[in-house]
């Protein structure tokens, strides 16, 4: 098969990436390939969201103490029963599940990758139609094969992430991941149900002019990051500035923009959330692996969020993520 044909599918591009390394087993692949399936069975349920009775509160809260959305619980029980039947995944921890989910059976034992996600983040945009998305990151477990996987395999730095990826159940369903060989976007094609590639090598641009944070939270920041932000709003032509706001309020949708057309998205510490609201686990880390990879930053004003060790599965970081210049100016500007 040609890999330069036009039309290249998910497994067929993580097929030829897999090739190119002489001792790998294809694990990697297939897992990307189930989560792709978990994905296509969720974008299933969103896109008929408004004609099914899925919309709404489910009437519980989860972990973090947010009301659980009727989508949320179904993307997230369709994400663990795609992985615990998926050949090559130990066990999962989600944003919706207060403890990790060990998968006992002889073959997930013996698996060598365990998985973080939020199965469906931006949930408080379901029912306006707005873009949410499904958040992923794949790790090499550290412990022992044929036994259960424990926390220490969930709590490694965002540097030992083997693959990461998001999908944005947007204007069209895009499949974004991240390996160590560069980003690649892949759409839906809905008439075959497959992703197919068509955004190779995706870089995030090294400036941007857009800013993206809940400019409603000003008045909890501290001074430095109001400063930032009325730098951002400062006239100076020479700076492109001012620059444009766009807030969507779902991180998958707000780093896609960031990703492919540059700027910054800020979730800062702030008087309500003095560690900041996102969890460093399931979607700073993995965002910042893939905007990383792509040439972009993230960090949470004082450390690389990939170097961070992490403590706790559901613990929440500041984050700043983007054009890499950008968001050293940033710092400088607020940390240093
Ligand atoms: P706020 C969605 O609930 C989410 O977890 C992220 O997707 C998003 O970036 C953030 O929270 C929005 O938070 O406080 O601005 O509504």
């Amino acid at each position: 098969m040609n890999p330069n044909r036009h039309l290249m599918t998910l497994d067929e591009f993580t097929f030829f990436q897999t090739k190119q390394f002489k001792n790998s087993t294809g694990e990697l692949s297939t897992l990307l390939r189930d989560i792709g399936l978990a994905c296509k069975l969720i974008n299933k349920q969103v896109n008929k969201a408004g004609l099914t009775e899925i919309l709404g509160a489910h009437g519980a809260v989860n972990v973090q103490g947010e009301e659980q959305m009727k989508l949320d619980v179904f993307a997230n029980e369709v994400m663990i029963s795609v992985l615990r039947n998926s050949a090559d995944c130990a066990g999962i921890a989600s944003e919706e599940n207060d403890d990790i989910v060990v998968f006992e059976d002889d073959h997930s034992l013996n698996s060598k990758y365990v998985v973080m996600f939020d199965p469906l983040d931006g949930s408080s945009n379901i029912d306006v139609n707005a873009s949410i998305g499904t958040i992923f990151c794949i790790y090499k477990r550290i412990s022992e094969l044929g036994k259960p996987c424990n926390i220490d395999d969930f709590l490694q730095k965002g540097r030992n992430i083997m693959a990461s990826g998001y999908v944005i159940y947007g204007s069209s369903t895009m499949l974004v991941y991240a390996s160590r060989l560069g980003v690649n976007g892949f759409t839906l094609e809905q008439s075959i149900g497959e992703f197919c590639l068509s955004h190779k090598d995706m870089r995030c641009p090294v400036d941007g002019k857009i800013y993206s944070i809940n400019q409603g939270n000003t008045c909890k920041l501290n001074d430095k990051l109001k400063s930032y932000l009325d730098f951002c709003m400062a006239d100076d032509k020479a700076t492109r500035r001012p620059y444009s706001h766009r807030y969507i309020g779902s991180m998958v949708a707000d780093l896609h923009r960031t990703l492919i057309k540059g700027g910054i998205f800020m979730y800062p510490e702030d008087r309500s959330n003095p560690k900041g609201k996102l969890r460093l686990l399931y979607e700073c880390n993995p965002m910042s692996h893939i905007i990383e990879m792509a040439g972009g930053k993230g960090t949470s004003g004082t450390e690389n969020i990939l170097d961070m060790k992490p403590s706790e599965l559901h613990q929440r970081v500041p984050i700043f993520i983007g054009s890499k210049n950008m968001v050293e100016q940033a710092v400088a500007m607020i940390y240093q």
